[in-house]
């Protein structure tokens, strides 16, 4: 990493970016919406494009000078496009929740009613939560999860029919089974209702052909950029031909203003690896890590919601420990993991404390973990549970979690 000007012009911040930067190296990050993109993306996103105002798209700006940012922006287009298999990509949405957001702006009027998972059993704020535009805005209808840790189809059909929404979406922020893109068309299908995939978490696998692709059965699909897929923070929408009009409008000039071009680019150099053999084996390996950390959970005798995971992530049921997820959430950053708490089905503590803590897999993968590493980050995990009040065995644990990262450097 060099930072030698920003060494000399503001040390304060190189110091906390020399320092973050140390964290990172130092701990085992299980914050499954997480990831370590590429330099190369980096350089990307560090670059003069930061200077360039560039609204409006591609060979039809509102400021000269674009024709090098037409390059980049219509090469993420172009790479979007071909790797999730969809007609029409809007690169320019800042975050997953306006990539959202814009979407909902193109089809639906505020008052129109919408159908999506609730927040507390993995769904998205920007899918309809009352203290998100999305609910405030929108008639929110929500379908959850079973104590399976899964989808009931029968249930979401019940509510389309009985609601009958404008828009069903379907994708989630904490759910560890296979979504079937393929149920949820033919049940937005019976009642006249859109389809939106949010595959933000699941990006990276979609991408690698290891989760069944959502293109050909909803008309709307968005992800955000930093999580599976490895590259900058970021948002994408991908839509059928039809709607790219209606889409690009309401990216802007509807909710945003001047498109950020290096992060653009950034976008650009993620998707062009994430095309690559190499990351077709990362998103396998990802896989194969969360299974091996999930095994050696139960083994340790913890209780993972809806048992085996099918992707990237997990929910650590805690219910039978009598501990919180606020407070191992704490442990565990005492012990160099970091996670964060999550409800689990039916969880008796609220939001802000929890019964459960979500892990997942793409960020140690990225680092080089394998499954004997899991097997080990499983152990120290059940250890800090179990004596999440003894200073000395905390610390010895720690000790276990930095021999880890120091196996595989990062940035390095
Ligand atoms: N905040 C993200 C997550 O952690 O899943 C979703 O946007």
């Amino acid at each position: 990493m060099h930072l030698e000007h920003i060494k000399k012009v503001d040390p304060q911040i190189a110091e906390a970016i020399e320092e973050e930067l140390e964290r990172q190296r130092n701990t085992i990050e299980l914050i499954a919406s997480e990831n370590c993109t590429s330099q190369a993306v980096m350089e990307a996103c560090g670059s003069v494009l930061t200077n360039k105002y560039a609204e409006g798209k591609p060979h039809k700006r509102y400021y000269n000078g674009c024709e090098y940012i037409d390059v980049i922006e219509e090469l993420a287009q172009k790479r979007a496009c071909e790797l999730f298999h969809m007609g029409h990509a809007n690169v320019q949405p800042h975050s997953g929740a306006q990539a959202n957001m814009a979407v909902f702006m193109a089809t639906m009027k505020p008052g129109d009613r919408v159908l999506s998972m609730d927040l507390s059993n993995g769904g998205h704020l920007s899918h309809g939560s009352p203290v998100n535009f999305s609910g405030m805005y929108f008639d929110v209808k929500s379908y959850g999860i079973n104590e399976n840790g899964e989808i009931d189809y029968e249930n979401v059909r019940q509510l389309a029919h009985e609601h009958k929404p404008k828009l069903i979406i379907c994708g989630a922020s904490n759910y560890s089974k296979i979504i079937d893109f393929k149920k949820f068309r033919e049940i937005a299908d019976e009642v006249g209702a859109l389809l939106l995939a949010d595959i933000a978490h699941i990006a990276g696998l979609v991408a690698a052909g290891l989760h069944p692709s959502p293109a050909g059965y909803a008309q709307f699909v968005t992800t955000t950029t930093h999580k599976s897929l490895r590259g900058p923070r970021g948002g994408i929408i991908m839509c059928d031909e039809k709607y790219a009009k209606d889409i690009d409008k309401a990216v802007f000039p509807g909710m945003q203003g001047g498109p950020l071009e290096h992060i653009i680019a950034g976008k650009a150099v993620a998707l062009l690896e994430a095309s690559k053999p190499e990351f077709k084996e990362y998103a396998a390996q990802i896989i194969k890590n969360a299974k091996a950390l999930a095994q050696g959970l139960i083994d340790e005798g913890l209780d993972i919601v809806g048992g085996m995971t099918e992707n990237h992530l997990m929910t650590l049921d805690l219910r039978r420990t009598g501990k919180t997820g606020k407070d191992m959430a704490n442990v565990l950053e005492k012990v160099g993991i970091t996670a964060n708490k999550n409800t689990v089905p039916n969880d008796p503590q609220s939001p802000f404390v929890t019964s459960g803590i979500r892990l997942g897999t793409p960020a140690v993968t990225t680092r080089g973990f394998k499954e004997n590493d899991m097997r080990e980050v499983a152990k120290i995990i059940a250890g800090a549970i179990s004596a999440s009040d003894d200073e000395t065995a905390l610390e010895n644990l720690r000790q276990r979690s930095l021999k880890l990262c120091k196996a595989h450097p990062l940035y390095e």
